[in-house]
């Protein structure tokens, strides 16, 4: 019977997830804060203190993920391990949110309907106008990734996303990519997104649609959950995913509701 390990964690803050910006990102590419820097060190810290050694690594498209990553594994000692970046660990595209600050979008559509755009199952944030700045569709990293085998939609098409699309899209990936590693019984580090750690958190521990919308995502603290390689060679989940450093997880997680 082997044992394997995955480890998911949010980058650390970057320069929209700061108070003094505070605005929605989604697919635009903004850099970490030095904040979110110092997370990401402490993050390789809490690691080391565990003794945990990832064998490979996963990451979004978007720079607040691959630095995170970086800094963390430096940390480590393990920057050599084998890497896979995808599109489909990308952050939820956030519409026609992306750019605008939180406080100005709770304005405009009220509590409820703004706490349904950032939290829901399955309402997606009103599409964003291909004539935005801050429209990706001709960044080449989608273009690149359309059409791959896994099937779903073209990346450079995508205009709006709630919890639900990012389930969908992640799924194929994961089971292509991510559970064969694991089935060896190697310990993975997949750095990707708050929507994208609420998306596996509610897939891996079963969490309600309605109850989903209560879980929020702290910067920088990664999530363990142990799994089993059973007799026929499925993945058995053991006990609950846990923050390394549940202390800081819970005042991260209370920050990220502060946001809005
Ligand atoms: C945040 C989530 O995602 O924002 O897209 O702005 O920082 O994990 O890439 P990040 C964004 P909230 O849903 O928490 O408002």
């Amino acid at each position: 019977m082997r044992n394997a390990r995955l480890v998911v964690m949010r980058h650390g803050e970057s320069v929209w997830t700061d108070k003094t910006q505070n605005r929605f990102a989604g697919w635009v590419d903004v850099p970490l804060t030095e904040r979110g820097r110092e997370q990401a060190r402490h993050a390789g810290e809490l690691m080391a203190a565990e003794g945990i050694a990832p064998d490979a690594l996963f990451t979004s498209l978007l720079r607040r993920t691959i630095v995170s990553a970086d800094i963390a594994l430096d940390v480590l000692d393990r920057m050599w391990i084998p890497v896979i970046r995808t599109w489909r660990l990308n952050e939820r595209h956030y519409g026609a949110f992306q750019g605008q600050t939180r406080p100005a979008m709770r304005e405009r559509y009220g509590d409820e309907l703004f706490q349904a755009y950032r939290r829901s199952f399955d309402v997606r944030p009103p599409q964003i106008d291909p004539s935005s700045p801050y429209f990706t569709g001709g960044d080449p990293r989608y273009s690149a990734a359309a059409g791959d085998a896994l099937g779903g939609p073209d990346p450079s098409a995508i205009r709006s996303e709630c919890l639900k699309d990012v389930i969908a899209r992640l799924e194929p990936f994961w089971q292509a990519y991510v559970v064969p590693v694991l089935l060896q019984g190697s310990t993975v580090l997949v750095v990707t997104h708050g929507s994208v750690v609420r998306s596996l958190i509610k897939v891996i521990e079963g969490v309600s649609d309605d109850q989903i919308v209560h879980v929020n995502v702290p910067t920088g603290i990664p999530r363990v959950y142990d799994f089993r390689v059973d007799a026929f060679g499925g993945l058995q989940v053991r006990g609950e995913g846990r923050y390394l450093d549940p202390e800081a997880a819970e005042a991260g997680m209370a920050e990220v509701r502060s946001l809005a």
